[in-house]
């Protein structure tokens, strides 16, 4: 989601943008290139990040193509939580130490390359109360997270050790319609409209005791770009609302978008429990209100949901909705 959410806004500032994608035994160059209308400034360059040797190869190859690179996202990782608990080794690999092999190779064949790692508000662990800033303690609770926190210390060891540009992000919650269905807002935004076409009776959910605060995707990633060119000193910034929302709420507004009642349709499915859970997540994102310009209230947690529910409800007519431009 971010990457093709930041991809949008980059190609927008005229970028040359290089994406990096894995083999697989699927065809994916033109799917890819068609989400962005064969833009003549997007280029796409192989790159398995869970290898070290894979990742050299590329930041050699886009030097040999590009002549530079003067900005990297490291936006790829495993990025659901529940499924980090069947997938621990892979989660620390990918989410972790593939930015080891990124910030590696930088040092030795681009080191004034400026990187973003996008760190994540899980690996505050949550809390019961008050507000989570860049200062607040670590507190992994998932095989995601812990390996997030690995690509995090990466990033700042590169940073003191060698003074390259390496700033983190810590983005709470955040979504729009390019979210994957198996995440809990698009997965509840899609079943309400699902089942306001008359296509699904019941959403089988896991724990709903659980409170997130959650910004719009477009707006995290310019803050993403913000973190990069605001000035000559890379740092960390939490970005938030700064208000949280419980997960029956969220169930509130989407299935009240279609006038129906979630507690007649959702199902409690143990099997989609974690074994271990971020109960309750607010941010403090006043350093990025200072220096990046942040705005934490310029989209309403409702219009969040109803931009999802009118996508979701249009797409599931059959019909080929647009990306919302929001401003
Ligand atoms: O939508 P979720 O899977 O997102 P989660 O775990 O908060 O993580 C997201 O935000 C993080 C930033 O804070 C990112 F780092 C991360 O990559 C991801 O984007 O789950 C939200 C809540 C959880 O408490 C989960 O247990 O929803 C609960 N839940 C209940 N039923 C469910 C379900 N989550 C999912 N994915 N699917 C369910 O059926």
């Amino acid at each position: 989601m971010d990457a093709r959410t930041l991809t949008h806004l980059l190609l927008a500032k005229n970028y040359k943008v290089i994406l990096t994608f894995r083999r697989n035994s699927l065809f994916e160059e033109e799917r890819i290139k068609s989400i962005f209308h064969h833009n003549p400034n997007l280029y796409l360059q192989l790159c398995d990040i869970s290898c070290q040797n894979s990742v050299n190869e590329c930041i050699k190859s886009t030097l040999k193509n590009h002549n530079y690179i003067n900005e990297l996202y490291l936006l790829a990782a495993n990025s659901h939580v529940g499924d980090s608990f069947k997938n621990k080794e892979l989660a620390i690999q990918v989410n972790g130490q593939s930015t080891y092999y990124f910030l590696e190779s930088l040092h030795n064949f681009s080191p004034s390359t400026r990187t973003y790692f996008a760190a994540t508000s899980e690996l505050f662990g949550g809390i019961s109360s008050g507000a989570l800033d860049e200062s607040s303690c670590f507190h992994p609770r998932s095989p995601y997270a812990i390996g997030k926190s690995l690509g995090y210390n990466w990033m700042q060891f590169y940073k003191d050790t060698y003074g390259q540009f390496c700033s983190c992000g810590i983005l709470f919650n955040h979504s729009n319609t390019e979210r994957s269905l198996d995440f809990f807002i698009r997965k509840v935004t899609n079943a309400a409209a699902k089942i306001a076409l008359g296509k699904q009776s019941e959403l089988n959910l896991g724990n709903l005791d659980f409170s997130r605060d959650e910004h719009w995707s477009d707006f995290g990633c310019e803050m993403m770009w913000a973190m990069l060119n605001h000035n000559t000193t890379p740092e960390n910034y939490v970005i938030g609302t700064g208000t949280t929302h419980a997960g029956e709420e969220y169930l509130d507004l989407a299935f009240g978008h279609f006038n129906l009642k979630w507690r007649n349709h959702v199902v409690l499915d143990k099997s989609l429990i974690r074994p271990n859970e971020v109960v309750r997540l607010i941010a403090d994102s006043r350093k990025a209100q200072k220096e990046l310009g942040w705005n934490p209230n310029r989209m309403s947690f409702s219009r969040h949901i109803d931009l999802m529910c009118s996508f979701d409800y249009q797409l599931e007519q059959g019909l080929n909705p647009e990306r919302p431009k929001v401003l």
